[in-house]
């Protein structure tokens, strides 16, 4: 089944400039910006540009262009901030899809989480 794409979430809103937001980068394809209700020190959500719903919605019908944006942005990002495994303390990637991940806003998102200790994620 296609997933529906709904014009109205926040995160399109953002996109077409109708709310403002606290950009980090934008590149052709992608947007990185500040989370409203940051959970760790670092706290940004990176979104891809067009109208994909969940992260497998994306990765089935992005361009190759798209996803290589996406993907390096987000290395990016984590080399601006100095949040990277290799250089820093390390960092978390989370994308929630759909009721069961708890996804709010139905517009593809990875939030990248740093700045402390984040804890296990499954015990
Ligand atoms: O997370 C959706 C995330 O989006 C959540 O951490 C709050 C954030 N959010 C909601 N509205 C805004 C605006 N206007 N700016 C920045 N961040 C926002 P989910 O993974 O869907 O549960």
């Amino acid at each position: 089944m296609a997933y529906s794409y709904d014009e109205k979430n926040i995160f399109a809103m953002i996109l077409r400039g109708e709310i403002p937001n606290k950009t980090v980068i934008e590149t052709a394809h992608t947007l990185a910006f500040e989370d409203i209700q940051p959970q760790a020190p670092v706290h940004m959500l990176v979104i891809p540009k067009g109208a994909y719903v969940t992260y497998d919605d994306f990765a089935a019908r992005a361009s190759d262009a798209e996803i290589l944006d996406f993907t390096r942005t987000l290395a990016k990002i984590c080399e601006m901030t100095g949040v990277s495994a290799d250089a820093g303390d390390g960092c978390r990637f989370i994308s929630n899809a759909g009721t069961h991940g708890m996804q709010e806003v139905p517009h593809m998102h990875v939030h990248l989480l740093a700045g402390r200790p984040l804890g296990r994620l499954l015990d």
